[in-house]
């Protein structure tokens, strides 16, 4: 960092399993309510990404997962933070919406942009979606 800016990375996972994608729906803040999103969260000070979306799928979905690879790119939210994506497959659990989100579906390719996503989250969800059926 040269501009002694303090970065969060907010990490996204593209939850992939037999074909689907995962999408989940945010409830909050009110400007992102009822948009879709691949589901994530901010990586903790000393956590790794990955680590900190293992985590974070593990509270909000409740399932365990592994992260696969990078999604190319990255998006500035804001001054501060940069989201990030990754491929990740499912290990075991079943999506539900504990927290942060109310409602979950598991989307085919066909059914992939048949949700109202975060358009920051779209080049991600196009990219992932080109590799789903070798799941
Ligand atoms: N965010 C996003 N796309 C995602 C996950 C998060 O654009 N797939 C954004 C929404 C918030 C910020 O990152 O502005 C922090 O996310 P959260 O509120 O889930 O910690």
């Amino acid at each position: 960092m040269t501009d002694g800016v303090e970065r969060t990375v907010v990490v996204a996972g593209a939850v992939c399993h037999e074909g689907r994608l995962l999408a989940a729906r945010r409830t909050a803040p009110a400007a992102l309510a009822g948009r879709w999103e691949l589901p994530g969260g901010k990586v903790e000070p000393g956590e790794s990404p990955e680590h900190a979306l293992t985590r974070e799928l593990r509270e909000e979905l409740g399932i365990e997962t592994e992260p696969l690879e990078r999604l190319p790119g990255e998006w500035q939210l804001n001054g501060r933070l940069v989201l990030r994506a990754w491929e990740v497959r499912l290990l075991k659990g079943e999506a539900q919406p504990l927290q942060d989100h109310d409602a979950v579906r598991w989307l085919t390719s066909e059914q992939a942009f048949d949700v109202d996503w975060l358009e920051q989250d779209i080049p991600f969800v196009r990219d992932v979606v080109a590799r789903l059926r070798s799941y």
